[in-house]
């Protein structure tokens, strides 16, 4: 049946889940937390549709702009991050572990407005709620990204009011790898707005249907193409790249590297429109380490963990340059990873160049 319900385009998000869960009955709270989810998704959709309409624009020292009524606005940033917390929290299914919008210095604790605790929560999320907010003025796409794992007892959590130092501690020494991630994906706002999950068995991708208020399943179980004829990267920093990542698109500049094949670039600023179409036309996008930055610009726990859950299940692979993205323990909750994700061989063709430089 699942197979079925998997493959047939068309069932909504909704019927995907309850199938799911009925299936696995470990996964019975996930259909609320999904409905959370999706519902925060079409509401920030909403958000960034109409931000040049309701005056949610600006991004300049995180201040928004005055509204028609003269109230001083928050930023969209701020505003989809309430969403997606608040829609999260009801769902009495959920700790909030991290969001990109919540300050937390890195290498300090985590503060208290960064942890949301249900103590009945079997799950935790891990998000961005608008990954690529400042592309949103000029009309480029943009997403939220989020990450779900298990909620572990590790750290003992008193009930209600802020947590303590102790407890944010155990939290931020607790943090997991993408290996323990049991579902993660993302919501693209652009020529449609497409709601990509994966629970660890494939990818699914579902596109908003307005008339009916409802993600319908569209894409079901994506494969990224094996080999390819796009990169995706800044460009711009490649003087400062590690020589084996330099060396690597020079060559597929060529038509000289492992596939023979000339590449063409194609990067729009935005890891999940950048990260939706390596999946769907093959390719590899990344922001590799350089000079300036050694571990990139990507944060690991709620960028680079959850998108290469998703690039591995559609059977591509994401590396730092040495070993799986997925396997990096964060030490930091805004910690940074160099990420080259995408189609399988190519990626494999700077895997193989790094091992060689060693
Ligand atoms: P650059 C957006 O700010 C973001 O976090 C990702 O969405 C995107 O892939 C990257 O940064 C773009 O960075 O330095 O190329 O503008």
């Amino acid at each position: 049946v699942f197979d079925e319900v998997c493959e047939t385009t068309g069932v909504t998000l909704t019927r995907f889940m309850i199938e799911v869960a009925f299936l696995n009955p470990e996964m019975q709270e996930l259909p609320a937390l999904f409905s959370g989810i999706s519902t925060a998704c079409k509401a920030i959709s909403d958000m960034v549709k109409r931000s040049q309409l309701t005056g949610l624009v600006g991004y300049a020292d995180g201040g928004g702009s005055i509204n028609v009524q003269g109230e001083e606005q928050k930023t969209l940033d701020i505003m989809t991050n309430d969403v997606l917390k608040r829609a999260l929290r009801f769902t009495g299914k959920l700790g909030v572990l991290a969001s990109e919008e919540e300050d937390t210095p890195v290498g300090v604790p985590l503060n208290p407005k960064d942890v949301v605790f249900d103590e009945t929560s079997k799950y935790t999320a891990v998000f961005d709620p608008l990954d690529g907010s400042s592309n949103v003025d000029a009309g480029i796409p943009t997403g939220t990204i989020f990450g779900i794992f298990e909620h572990d007892d590790e750290c003992e959590i008193a009930e209600g009011g802020s947590m303590t130092e102790d407890e944010l501690l155990c939290l931020q020494n607790t943090l997991k790898p993408g290996t323990d991630l049991i579902a993660s994906g993302y919501c693209l706002y652009s020529s449609s707005c497409f709601f990509v999950v994966t629970l660890g068995a494939g990818v699914y991708g579902f596109t908003l249907d307005e008339n009916i208020g409802e993600f319908v399943l569209t894409h079901p179980n994506i494969k990224v193409p094996e080999t390819s004829k796009i990169y995706s990267f800044n460009e711009a920093n490649m003087p400062q790249w590690d020589v084996p990542m330099r060396e690597t698109v020079e060559k597929w500049r060529l038509g000289t590297g492992a596939s023979g094949n000339s590449f063409t670039s194609r990067y729009i600023g935005s890891m999940v429109g950048d990260v939706h179409r390596t999946l769907l036309y093959g390719g590899v996008f990344g922001y590799p380490s350089d000079k300036k930055n050694v571990n990139g610009k990507l944060r690991l726990l709620y960028e680079g963990a959850p998108m290469s859950f998703l690039m591995e299940q559609a059977g591509g692979l994401s590396t730092d340059g040495r070993g799986r993205v997925m396997e990096i323990v964060p030490k930091e909750v805004h910690q940074r990873v160099p990420i080259i994700m995408g189609s399988k061989k190519d990626v494999q063709e700077v895997i193989d160049a790094y091992a060689k430089s060693k």
